[in-house]
């Protein structure tokens, strides 16, 4: 009973996941039938309420029972039907393609345009105006467009020349705005931010401190002018060029010699049909993506015992990369990136740097996206994949002190990784989906690159707690932030049909007279019924794992 309430709700779920996913597709190819046109949604102002109201319903459909195994589409915006579905599922290789459409946005007027194409006929099947609520991503263009505006502005200007910044020294960029209250409502509006790059690529370090101008995207107008840090130098240029080239001084260490890893017989997984990937017991479909960077699909898993492949994931991506930062100032309230949805994390990978970002023997994947024009674009060398062995054992046992078996058994660690690596700005994101033979995958996020700095009126450290972060160098403040990553992971374990398992360690106390111990640690399971159910709070007092059923 218990069990049957949740394979239903968890069905529901998968569907909601599943057109969440078909709907961010925009100029990108989807194998998707007709029926899976959705409005796009993206950015930070795209919100999507999970209020009470919302989840109710959903507990409320859970709890009845609906056929839905004939259910057919009588809409077109209908959720994919269980038939639909099953059809993309059971695709396999030497079958029909299905219907390959592409969603495009266009931007005109003012207006959004959601055209949806059919590849096959070169036909366009449905073109809707304004029909959602979302902003798109920033595209390049409209990067470069808003970086541009401050030079057109004489306030601006004058700001400039008072700080005695000449304007070839200044870079400007357009940070996200966030959503800060109905005055931005109905506009595509980013913050410019300028910095000098005298003397310095690492123009990050060195911020014109509190001039910031509100800009609307579309008009390119300064919605708002805010000169607010004129009394704040702007840091110094000296030992901030990180390129190996421009480093003068040795480093207070002994040089290491040259490493490699051999291959001598090459690696041991191979790429079929330029996406579908092949390694040890594991077989999944990874390619490249504008929004996620990658994704991975249809994970399968080789049975040990009878050879059978099994389903492990039925898609895996990075939804979203959120980066708020803790300080007040007209200047910096606002930053609170989303990586993914306002700047791409496809978008944002640049081409990998073979042998020191992938070891040798590595396959490059390259991204296929479209420019804000609507030509194709390609992204070389944006993912890589290769075999890691980092000395690590993965299984040992010995055997011999007490007993007369004489063993010393112990195997090698060697795993697949696919890796990316995003330059959001100053940071850098390196994602790796690691295989391990015995049937886990490790995702890791790396980060890198230069901090978000803030300039600081102060050369040594004042009062630390009046300040939003420690004082890092001259004149430099490092703002207390955080780094947020979320994950869709539509988990298929042995299907579609699993539960998600919470497994929490409690404190059980013995009967009396049942054991000389009075307590012990029990693992109790409980299967989550709704996706409140399956949130944990990650507590080393309270430790918890998940699992499926
Ligand atoms: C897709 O839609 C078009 C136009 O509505 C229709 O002619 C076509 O048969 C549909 N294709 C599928 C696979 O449903
Ligand atoms: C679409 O939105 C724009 C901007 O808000 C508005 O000017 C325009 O009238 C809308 N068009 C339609 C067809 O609703
Ligand atoms: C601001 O300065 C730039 C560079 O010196 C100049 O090209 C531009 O015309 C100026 N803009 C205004 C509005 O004065
Ligand atoms: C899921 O399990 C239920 C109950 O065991 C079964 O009726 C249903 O057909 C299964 N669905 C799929 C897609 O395997
Ligand atoms: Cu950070």
């Amino acid at each position: 009973m218990e069990k049957s309430s949740c394979i239903h709700f968890c069905f529901i779920s998968y569907l909601v996941l599943f057109i969440v996913v078909g709907s961010w597709y925009r100029s990108t190819n989807s194998s998707l039938p007709n029926s899976t046109l959705q409005t796009p949604w993206s950015t930070s102002k795209n919100r999507i309420f999970s209020n009470s109201k919302a989840s109710s319903v959903l507990e409320t459909q859970a709890q009845t029972s609906i056929d839905h195994s004939a259910e057919a589409p009588h809409h077109p915006l209908d959720p994919l039907t269980v038939q639909e579905i099953n059809k993309v599922l059971k695709w396999s290789k030497g079958d029909a393609l299905l219907p390959r459409k592409a969603q495009v946005l266009a931007l005109l007027n003012g207006q959004s345009h959601v055209l949806t194409v059919d590849l096959d006929s070169s036909s366009i099947t449905s073109h809707a105006i304004n029909s959602s609520s979302g902003y798109p991503m920033l595209s390049v263009d409209d990067i470069l467009a808003a970086s541009k505006v401050p030079f057109s502005n004489a306030e601006f200007n004058k700001s400039i020349a008072a700080r005695g910044v000449p304007s070839s020294d200044l870079i400007c960029l357009p940070p996200s705005a966030g959503w800060f209250g109905p005055n931005e409502e109905g506009k595509r509006v980013v913050k410019v931010l300028c910095y000098s790059k005298e003397s310095t690529p690492n123009f990050y370090m060195r911020p014109i401190e509190g001039l910031v101008m509100t800009v609307d995207l579309d008009t390119l107008e300064v919605l708002k002018f805010s000169d607010t840090g004129r009394e704040i130098p702007i840091p110094k240029s000296t030992d901030t060029d990180y390129r190996y080239t421009a480093q003068t001084k040795e480093p207070q260490m002994e040089p290491l010699n040259p490493i490699s890893i051999e291959q001598p017989k090459g690696p041991s997984f191979r790429v079929e049909d330029g996406h579908i990937v092949k390694w040890a017991n594991w077989v999944f479909h990874l390619k490249a993506d504008h929004r996620a960077g990658l994704v991975i699909s249809r994970v399968m898993v080789r049975d040990s015992e009878n050879g059978e492949l099994r389903d492990v994931m039925y898609k895996g991506f990075a939804s979203e990369f959120f980066v708020p930062y803790m300080d007040l100032d007209e200047s910096w309230y606002f930053k609170s990136y989303m990586d993914a949805g306002e700047y791409g994390l496809g978008m944002s990978a640049l081409p990998l740097v073979p042998l020191n970002d992938c070891p040798r023997h590595s396959y490059y994947m390259d991204g296929i996206f479209a420019t804000p024009d609507g030509n194709p674009f390609v992204q070389p060398n944006m993912i890589c994949l290769f075999e890691r062995y980092a000395g690590d054992i993965s299984w040992r046992h010995s055997e011999g002190l007490l007993t007369d078996f004489q063993i010393r058994e112990a195997r090698p660690k060697v795993t697949l990784v696919a890796r990316m690596a995003a330059s959001v700005g100053n940071y850098d994101y390196i994602f790796d989906w690691e295989f391990q033979t015995d049937g886990l995958i490790n995702v890791k996020v790396g980060l890198s690159g230069m901090l978000m700095v803030k300039g600081s009126p102060y050369h040594q450290a004042p009062n630390q707690d009046a300040m939003s972060g420690p004082l890092i160098s001259e004149n430099l403040i490092g703002v207390v932030h955080d780094h947020f990553v979320t994950f869709h992971l539509d988990m298929d374990i042995d299907g579609a049909n699993n539960s998600f398992v919470n497994v929490n360690l409690v404190k059980e106390r013995s009967l009396p007279g049942e054991s000389p111990r009075k307590s012990y640690l029990k693992a109790k399971r409980k299967i989550a019924k709704t996706e409140k159910d399956a949130q944990i709070k990650l507590k080393l007092y309270d430790p918890s794992r998940v699992s499926y059923d």
